[in-house]
């Protein structure tokens, strides 16, 4: 199964990075490189390396790292938005999105140093001012809403595009004109697998918005803008192993230890209702009452106090964690809870590896040891498929996916 895995992983290498789906998405993505390199450092710490490194290439002078490289050679309508959308090129001609993904880069960097400790320190020492500049573009730029929490501007910055949550703070956004752009992810998969036609002209809309205004994060007027407990969950995961890799360097790691832990506690204050993280929408102040699985991933945050009630949560009717196929994204009680339809209900690889990362640190083994089972089950018997239906497992999305394939690498190593 493995070498299957590390075929995919070769098939969709570049020579410096790893494209998520040959198919779908012919770019160098932001937190599927994260992942991936999560599993090639078990195939080649060179490679695993590379991938970091090239994405941090695609880094902003102001700090941001964007959720899209443009890979030069591909053809610029091959992907929508492409960079002739974005209009985002570095000094040194690299073109790129101008929006984020969720920070799980530098968790992503300490465990590739973890695999190779001896081959690592100069990796490390080159990327820690980077992720530090990471960090700091999101404290200092994106914490609108108060408490410290950083703010998402826009549904893909979640990672979980189309998900029930932005469905509330998204009403208000009126669409780009139907016409004014062409989808191209409907050409590669089924069109009710993907989100909507209006919700698609909300997205293009924002984005062009924060565009036009110079990508400035003061200067937009943001009519999307969202704490994300996902997001910010993987900040604080990412702080602690920035204060791992300080240690390592002999730099001081306090810093990192106190942000991480004045999010765990913004975190659990502002976003914990019901059991369950939710995220709130800044312009309202309201919480969003959509439980999705991105309220579940505090799980990995590690010292969460509120862990227990909700790993109750994740087994109860919501969720069924152990008794529906890895871990669906959407809340099966919900009316809208649809079983193919991207994050509205289907159960993806990234999300079951961090939440089963999460019951590895609850010393949960039992939950873990099943989920990691169903997952390497499912990663295999599935083409390493991008995301399934958790009731029939049936796949959906993009076959030979990067990141299912990394991850099943590292679940099995
Ligand atoms: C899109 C690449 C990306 C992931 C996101 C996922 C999807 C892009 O694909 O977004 O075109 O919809 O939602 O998490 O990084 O794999």
């Amino acid at each position: 199964m493995t070498d299957n895995a590390v075929r995919v992983l070769e098939e969709n290498w570049t020579g410096h990075s790893t494209v998520p789906s040959r198919a779908l998405y012919p770019h160098q993505w932001s937190w599927d490189s994260a992942f991936i390199a999560i599993g090639l450092r078990h195939v080649s710490i060179g490679r695993a390396q590379t991938e970091l490194e090239s994405l941090l290439r695609a880094q902003w002078p102001d700090g941001r790292i964007p959720h899209i490289a443009f890979a030069p050679s591909v053809p610029r309508d091959a992907y929508f938005p492409g960079p002739d959308f974005w209009q985002a090129r570095l000094a040194d001609g690299t073109e790129t999105s101008g929006i984020v993904q969720p920070p799980i880069h530098a968790l992503a960097a300490w465990l590739t140093y973890q695999a190779d400790p001896s081959d690592s320190v100069g990796f490390l020492e080159r990327i820690y001012p980077r992720l530090v500049a990471w960090h700091g573009y999101l404290r200092d730029r994106r914490t609108f809403g108060g408490g410290g929490l950083v703010a998402i501007v826009h549904p893909w910055e979640s990672g979980m595009d189309n998900s029930p949550a932005w469905d509330l703070p998204l009403a208000r956004v009126s669409p780009a004109p139907a016409g004014s752009f062409t989808r191209r992810d409907t050409d590669h998969a089924a069109g009710a697998d993907r989100p909507t036609d209006l919700d698609y002209g909300r997205y293009v809309q924002l984005a062009a918005t924060y565009r036009d205004h110079g990508y400035g994060d003061r200067e937009t007027p943001h009519a999307f803008a969202v704490e994300d407990p996902c997001f910010n969950a993987l900040l604080i995961s990412s702080e602690h192993a920035l204060a791992e890799i300080a240690e390592v360097l002999g730099r001081d790691p306090e810093p990192h230890r106190r942000y991480a832990a004045a999010l765990t506690e913004a975190l659990v204050e502002r976003l914990f209702e019901d059991g369950i993280f939710r995220s709130r929408d800044v312009l309202s102040g309201d919480l969003i009452p959509s439980d999705t699985v991105a309220g579940l991933i505090p799980l990995v945050v590690p010292g969460l106090p509120v862990a227990d009630e909700l790993l109750a949560t994740a087994l109860g009717p919501r969720f069924r964690l152990g008794e529906t196929r890895l871990v669906p994204s959407y809340d099966l009680t919900a009316p809208d809870f649809d079983p193919g339809r991207y994050w509205r209900g289907p159960s993806w690889f990234n999300t079951a590896w961090l939440i089963h990362r999460g019951l590895i640190n609850l010393n949960q083994t039992g939950y873990a040891e099943a989920l990691r089972a169903d997952f390497l089950t499912l990663a295999e018997s599935t083409g390493y498929t991008e995301y399934l239906n958790p009731f029939t497992a049936t796949p959906h999305g993009a076959q030979n996916f990067s990141w299912t394939a990394a991850l099943t690498i590292d679940l099995k190593s």
